[in-house]
């Protein structure tokens, strides 16, 4: 109870900011957009990571507010960026089933690109597996999104225990393919045929592969091999504030 105030409070007091941490295209070695990630700058504990205030924040409800200020800044930030010439295809943003569930999600979502002025394929969100699965509202709140042209990204895939047909009936375009897959790719560990075969389904299926925690180069060659879109990790940068993930990618685009 004592750290829900603290949420509320550090909400209203702009304690929360963002980081940023590019999506990279195999193909073309470009960054492709950015995947934020919040942070709780913290009076007395310093910088918080999401581990230690985002399922709280969920159990509390207090996640409707804050995804909403996390929703509503990276879309300004993306306009901004654009606005001082600094061409960021897309940003990525973490959506927890709370919000989903909340009535007019979508609409929230619109008004948000409409204020920004930004089309709707600029922005993705980020859904898990467990999230995906929830119920017949979630579903129906994903093709109001869909519908709208937002992208819809299936989070930290193969991690949930979820069945696989519900690939082929949600309307998302995108799988990123947890790190815990890609960790031993390199080294012809026995993550390579898993990897290898979904990203061969995420292919059958019409979808986009991401490869999230590419931490070496030979990780990296081992998914540009097999096929995989875009990747994500230390290899190309670690999630940073605004200003550093400029400095970063403005000169490279
Ligand atoms: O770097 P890292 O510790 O930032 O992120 C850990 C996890 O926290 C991510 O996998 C993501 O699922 C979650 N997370 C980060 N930012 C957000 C956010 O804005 N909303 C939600 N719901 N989850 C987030
Ligand atoms: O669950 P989600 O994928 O949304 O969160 C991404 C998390 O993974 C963040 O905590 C981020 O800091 C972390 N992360 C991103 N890239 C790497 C990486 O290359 N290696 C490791 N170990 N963690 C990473
Ligand atoms: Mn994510
Ligand atoms: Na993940």
């Amino acid at each position: 109870l004592e750290l829900e105030s603290a949420v509320r409070k550090a909400l209203a007091n702009e304690e929360f900011f963002l980081c940023y941490q590019p999506l990279i295209d195999l193909g073309t070695r470009r960054m492709s957009g950015a995947e934020v990630l919040v942070r709780w700058n913290h009076p007395e504990q310093g910088v918080l990571p999401p581990a230690r205030f985002i399922s709280l924040a969920e159990d509390s409800g207090l996640i409707v507010p804050l995804g909403e200020w996390v929703l509503r800044t990276a879309c300004r930030q993306l306009r901004a960026w654009r606005d001082d010439g600094f061409d960021v295809p897309r940003v990525a943003v973490n959506i927890s089933v709370r919000q989903l569930e909340r009535k007019g999600f979508a609409a929230l979502v619109a008004a948000i690109l409409d204020e920004c002025g930004l089309p709707a394929s600029s922005l993705e969100l980020e859904l898990t597996e467990s999230v995906l699965m929830e119920t017949e509202e979630a579903f129906e709140v994903l093709e109001e999104l869909d519908a709208l042209g937002v992208r819809l990204s299936v989070d930290d895939f193969g991690t949930g225990y979820s069945s696989l047909s519900y690939l082929k009936r949600l309307p998302v375009h995108t799988l990123k393919i947890d790190r815990s897959f890609i960790m031993d790719v390199a080294e012809h560990g026995n993550n390579q045929a898993i990897v290898r075969a979904m990203i061969a389904m995420a292919k059958t299926l019409g979808l986009e592969a991401v490869a999230e925690g590419v931490e070496s180069a030979g990780q990296a060659e081992f998914l540009t091999g097999e096929g995989c879109d875009q990747a994500q990790g230390y290899l190309f940068g670690k999630p940073v504030p605004s200003d550093a993930f400029r400095l970063a990618w403005a000169a490279a685009e």
